[in-house]
């Protein structure tokens, strides 16, 4: 059967490619949609790409993921920073999850310092843009073959 994987992302992501390109670059959510699922189909992987500006839209879909995806790729956002209801979603599944960042977060404003996703993921990828969603793909397809 063929498996699939979660690619859940948090506010305002849905503006990318058209506002503060100095910072998250000029590659719009939809085009990092189509280079995750060409990056997911080298590996035989299937790709559910997602975005909600709405926490408890996340936290529903991190459960709904649990239940038969084989990893999840998420970029939190900004509630990266705050959501504890994120963290205790991420640590009640054993689905791994892969926390992205398009921006390096640690040279940006300490605010952005701290994540309650990280220490609950089983990794952490940050400052490659849209380049880290792909990593993220090769991450999970590397914990599945070692499984
Ligand atoms: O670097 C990332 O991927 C972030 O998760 C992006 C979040 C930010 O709060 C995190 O600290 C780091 C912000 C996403 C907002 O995206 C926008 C895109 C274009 C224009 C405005 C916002």
């Amino acid at each position: 059967m063929v498996k699939k994987i979660a690619v859940l992302n948090g506010p305002n992501l849905n503006l990318l490619g058209t506002r503060e390109p100095d910072t998250y670059g000029t590659t719009t959510l939809e085009e990092i949609h189509a280079l995750t699922e060409q990056q997911a189909k080298k590996h035989d992987l299937v790709v559910e790409f997602r975005q909600s500006n709405v926490e408890g839209e996340l936290v529903n879909w991190v459960q709904e993921a649990a239940k038969d995806r084989a990893g999840i790729i998420l970029n939190a956002a900004a509630y990266t920073h705050t959501s504890i209801a994120l963290h205790d979603a991420i640590a009640a599944i054993e689905t791994p999850v892969i926390e992205v960042h398009l921006s390096n977060v640690f040279a940006r404003e300490e605010y952005r310092h701290h994540s309650y996703i990280s220490d609950v993921a089983a990794g952490v990828i940050c400052g490659f843009g849209a380049t880290g969603y792909m990593l993220a793909v090769d991450a999970i397809a590397s914990m599945l073959r070692d499984k």
